[in-house]
């Protein structure tokens, strides 16, 4: 069978080949020597959406080569996303391969490489290929500019390189104490690829809980945000607000590799209209309503009619208004406040596109993060999120308690301790050249926050067998002042750290559970040099590869611990464990169907709990009391930061 499936060119080593040399040193020309790419581009003819996209191509009408791409310029994104149809529209990869040697070499590229990862991430046809790194793939997103300047002169000069890369701007501006979160290369890549996986304007298949994963993905990079605020001697963040001055600016001192500088913010700037885009008044006119809807407790459709909210599935319906997605009920009415935002925050540099500047890092996913303001829009929104939340009943005895499960103790194998460490990225994708110029060996390298390994050891007595739902979570124990918080007011800033199940057999026994298992995270990505060695090693030996449920969205597992102090800082480590029919798949406590749901759901399929992302700690306490019990504990764990 292997065998056939060589000859065929359907393995997984060909497929993984064939993207890795899709995206090799993608703004230059398809390499030579991959004679069936290069061929396929001169010769293939586009057929269903990739027909239209080229006639668009012949017409004359698509971007331009070498000019900067941005998802929220709707023509550029229509542009893209004909692609996407064009490569999900195959029936076989090698249709699917031609498409894209074809279109790229004719293609604005950023909008080929978007294209490509998100029809790789959702076809069926590329099951089992790695995407490389974006980070090396398009490092100019992730890197910055000094970087950038530093690998051209030594890819000019021919001497290999390694250079530090620095967090951006100084030590006076009291925000960089936490650039370390928002500038993180692993975080930044999660972020994008959740924005790849779960696209706002999705047309396929339906996802399951795509709103409400909107809403949990950002909440946890939210409250993640504030915990290492916390830990940096740093008040939680404020919300953004439309009439207030954007109190924080930020310089990118980052480059778009075509189109120029990314723009500069000063601290304090007011809010102005972009042109084309949206006043300050159409922004608080959508944010009005949809606070409105929260408080009738109905979105009005399209139709007129009323949809309900006050329920478990209200916050997936909210989430798909607010981002807004294609699954918003009446995106005519409630608009698209966050992707506004995303584009208003982007633009304040140049409002009326005086100057002809590129968008602002805020329009892109891989960049959004690195500006203070991405966390003051995504806070903004959570209130509103907290606002539906919080209207709803608390949780019953009955939803909460778990009558089989007796938690007797709740510890820490090991220390929980974080550190920074070097990370090394390759650049020899930051550069243009032809491939008549020797590559040389460019790299830089930069600071991560890592922790020691860790594992829960969680003591439990069940009175028969069964399979239960362990819930982790991480909460901070004390706010900005020292003030040791409440269950209703620390729980909404708790950190999901794992999610798993389990069988519990009559009796005591003792769960052992590794932090590197976690279900919200992922291993360092493999990077692209190692995937095309790989995958030409084992085309060469006519073996194939096994690259089973590796997933690129799922926060880095080395950031699963939020910094600690030196002294150590204490968090409540909250854990709940209920009954084993909240899982939506039968066979989880074997099969996690791919690590990472998390935050990222299980491709293709349901999300596997039943119950609300969050549960139990996203509906207001009023009584603190309904949690004190056997299957619920609360403990206080340090975290220390070492040097
Ligand atoms: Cu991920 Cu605003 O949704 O960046």
């Amino acid at each position: 069978a292997a065998v056939l499936a060589v000859i065929s060119g359907t393995d997984v080593a060909h497929k993984q080949q064939a993207i890795n040399r899709l995206l090799y040193k993608v703004t230059e020309p398809i390499r030579s020597k991959f004679t069936d790419l290069k061929e396929a581009s001169k010769s293939f003819t586009p057929t269903g959406a990739g027909a239209k996209l080229d006639k668009e191509h012949k017409d004359h009408r698509l971007l331009q080569q070498k000019h900067w791409f941005s998802l929220f310029n709707p023509r550029q994104r229509e542009e893209a996303l004909m692609l996407v149809d064009a490569l999900l529209e195959s029936t076989d990869f090698d249709h699917f391969k031609n498409t894209a040697a074809y279109f790229r070499e004719r293609m604005n590229e950023g909008e080929f490489v978007y294209a490509l990862y998100v029809a790789v991430t959702h076809s069926d046809l590329c099951d089992g290929v790695i995407l490389p790194p974006l980070y090396e793939v398009t490092p100019h997103m992730f890197t910055n500019s000094e970087v950038i300047q530093k690998a051209y002169t030594a890819k000019m000069t021919q001497t290999p390189a390694k250079f530090e890369m620095e967090f951006t701007g100084s030590q006076k501006n009291p925000e960089q104490r936490v650039a370390y979160f928002g500038e993180d290369i692993g975080m930044n890549s999660h972020h994008v690829h959740w924005h790849m996986d779960f696209p706002f304007w999705w047309h396929g298949e339906k996802i399951d809980r795509k709103g409400e994963l909107f809403f949990w993905a950002h909440h946890q990079l939210t409250a993640r945000f504030d915990a290492e605020r916390l830990s940096n001697y740093l008040p939680v963040v404020d919300e953004l607000y439309w009439s207030r001055p954007i109190k924080e600016g930020f310089a990118p001192h980052t480059t778009y590799r075509y189109g120029g500088e990314f723009p500069s913010r000063p601290d304090n700037k007011i809010f102005e209209a972009v042109e084309g885009v949206a006043r300050i008044r159409d922004m608080k006119e959508m944010e009005s309503r949809i606070r409105d809807a929260i408080s009738h407790g109905y979105f009005t459709s399209h139709s007129g009619d009323p949809i309900y909210i006050d329920n478990e599935r209200g916050i997936d319906i909210l989430g798909d208004v607010i981002e807004s997605s294609t699954y918003s009920p009446n995106v005519e009415y409630y608009g698209a406040l966050h992707n506004y935002a995303h584009i208003m925050l982007g633009r304040q540099a140049d409002p009326k596109g005086k100057f002809n500047m590129p968008p602002g890092v805020m329009e892109h996913f891989e960049t959004a993060t690195r500006d203070p303001s991405f966390f003051r829009l995504h806070k903004y929104m959570d209130n509103i999120f907290k606002l539906h939340k919080d209207k709803l009943t608390p949780y019953t005895h009955e939803e909460l308690a778990y009558d089989n499960a007796h938690i007797t103790d709740v510890k820490i194998d090991g220390e929980l301790t974080t550190y920074f460490e070097d990370f090394e990225i390759d650049l020899t994708h930051a550069i243009d050249d032809t491939e008549e110029i020797d590559d040389v060996a460019v790299s830089t390298y930069v600071h991560r926050l890592n922790h020691k390994p860790f594992a829960y050891k969680i003591k439990v007595k069940a009175d028969h067998e069964d399979t239960a739902t362990v819930r982790i979570f991480l909460c901070p124990k004390h706010d900005y002042n020292g003030i040791e918080l409440h269950l209703d007011e620390y729980r909404w800033g708790c950190i999901e750290m794992d999610k798993f199940w389990t069988h519990l057999s009559a009796g005591s026994q003792e769960i052992t559970r590794k932090g590197s298992e976690s279900s919200v995270t992922i291993p360092d990505r493999v990077p692209f040099s190692d995937l095309i060695k790989e995958a030409d090693d084992a085309v060469a030996a006519g073996s194939d590869l096994d690259h089973k449920n590796i997933r690129a969205c799922g926060h880095p597992a080395r950031m699963l611990l939020p910094k600690g102090k030196s002294e150590g800082m204490e968090f409540n480590l909250f854990v709940a464990i209920t009954s084993g029919d909240d899982a939506a798949h039968p066979d989880l406590a074997t099969n996690e169907h791919g690590s990472t749901h998390g935050y990222c759901g299980i491709h293709g399929q349901v999300y596997p709990d039943k119950r609300p992302m969050g549960f139990p700690l996203d509906r207001k306490v009023t009584d603190e009391r309904e949690f004190h019990i056997d299957n619920i504990n609360v403990s206080t764990v340090k975290v220390f930061h070492k040097k």
